[in-house]
Parts: structure tokens; C-alpha cells; sequence
């Protein structure tokens, strides 16, 4: 049994220091112009086309009202993800497939052919000007917390999905 052991130490000193042990994470996706159900397909292929990134899981397509926003309703969805990026270089990512999905920003909260969200990571808690995990409102929103419970129950503690009960979630046709 011994043999086995060095084995693995050796390795383990061998690596180098740049291999990073992969994090669960989780990725919220909206859409509610052109064609939602499209971007987001579109949208979880570039996920797992990342290099460095593995999705692993991804919830059914949900139809939801605008929360805070206007606006057709939206398409929502939840992926999970193993991920060697560290989490600013996963949203860096997650905001180059937005781009490419033709994503503008004229206002906070605007109609949008696509919007990724880093919900969580591992379970990092993060506050820097451009980066909040885990996402600073997800725990209000059912169109969050629905796909999120679908394939992560454990993440997602049953008060809070009572607490938005009320709002209109249903299954994407
Ligand atoms: N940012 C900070 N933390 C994060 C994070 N964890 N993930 C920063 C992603 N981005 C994060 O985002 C603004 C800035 O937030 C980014 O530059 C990034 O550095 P944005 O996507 O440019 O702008 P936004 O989406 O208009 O604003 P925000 O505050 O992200 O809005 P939310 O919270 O994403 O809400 N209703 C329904 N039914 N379905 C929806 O999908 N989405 C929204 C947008 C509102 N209502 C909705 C839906
Ligand atoms: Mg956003």
C-alpha cells in the first residue's frame, strides 16, 4: 500500500502551480428580445465551448414576468458548471458571449437578448466593484431560484423559494 501513496505525492509535487482544483459553479441566463430561447441555447454551446470550462448540468427553459424591468417576458435558465477559471475570468468570459449575442446596456435593467450571471462560485463570497457572488439578488427572484432548486436543490433553501411563490414562473413551452 505504501507504493501507491509516494506515487500520488510525487505527482502532487510535481504539478504545476497553475493547476487549479476545479469550482461548482452556478450561471444564471435571461433573454426576453429576439429570439430568448435561441440565445440561450446559443449561450449554454459557448459556456461549454470554454476552455477551462465544463458544464456539467443545465435546468429546463423557464417563461417568467420582468422583475424590476419591462418589456416582452423572459426566457431563464440555469447551468452549472466545473470551472478552472477563477471568477473574474468567468464573468470576463460570460460577458464576451453576451456581447457576441449582440447584448447592448442603454439602461439598467433594459430588454436584452442576453444576460449571464455568475450566481455562484463554489462558495466564495465576493465583493469587488465589478463582481458580487453570490449574486447580490438572486435569493428574490424565483426566476433564479426555480432553475437553480431544479438542478441544485441543496443551494437553494425552501423559505426562500416559498418567499417568491408569487411570482409568475412557468415552463417554457
Ligand atoms: N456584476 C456584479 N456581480 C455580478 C455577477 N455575479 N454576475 C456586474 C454578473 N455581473 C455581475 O450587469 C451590470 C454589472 O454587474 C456588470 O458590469 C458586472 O460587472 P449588466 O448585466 O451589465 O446589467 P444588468 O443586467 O442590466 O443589471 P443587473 O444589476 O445585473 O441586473 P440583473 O440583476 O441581472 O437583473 N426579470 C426576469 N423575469 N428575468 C430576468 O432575467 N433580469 C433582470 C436583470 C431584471 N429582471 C428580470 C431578469
Ligand atoms: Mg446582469
Amino acid at each position: 500500500m505504501a507504493a501507491p501513496i509516494q506515487a500520488r505525492t510525487a505527482a502532487q509535487t510535481a504539478a504545476p502551480e497553475h493547476v487549479r482544483e476545479p469550482v461548482l459553479a452556478y450561471i444564471g441566463l435571461g433573454a426576453n428580445l429576439g429570439d430568448p430561447a435561441a440565445s440561450l441555447a446559443a449561450a449554454m454551446a459557448a459556456i461549454a465551448s470554454t476552455p477551462g470550462v465544463t458544464l456539467t448540468a443545465r435546468s429546463a427553459l423557464y417563461a417568467s414576468a420582468p422583475v424590476d424591468a419591462g418589456g416582452p417576458d423572459y426566457v431563464n435558465a440555469v447551468v452549472q458548471v466545473h470551472t478552472v477559471l477563477t471568477a473574474p475570468d468567468l464573468l470576463a468570459r460570460l460577458q464576451a458571449i453576451e456581447l457576441q449575442a449582440g447584448r447592448e446596456r442603454p439602461y439598467r435593467n433594459a430588454p436584452r437578448t442576453l444576460d449571464l450571471d455568475l450566481l455562484l462560485y463554489g462558495d466564495a463570497h465576493i465583493t469587488s466593484p465589478r463582481l458580487e457572488v453570490p449574486h447580490p439578488r438572486m435569493g428574490e427572484r424565483a426566476f433564479v431560484l426555480l432553475p437553480l432548486a431544479e438542478i441544485a436543490p441543496q443551494r437553494v433553501p425552501q423559505d426562500r423559494l416559498q418567499a417568491v411563490a408569487g411570482q409568475r414562473v412557468n415552463p417554457y413551452p
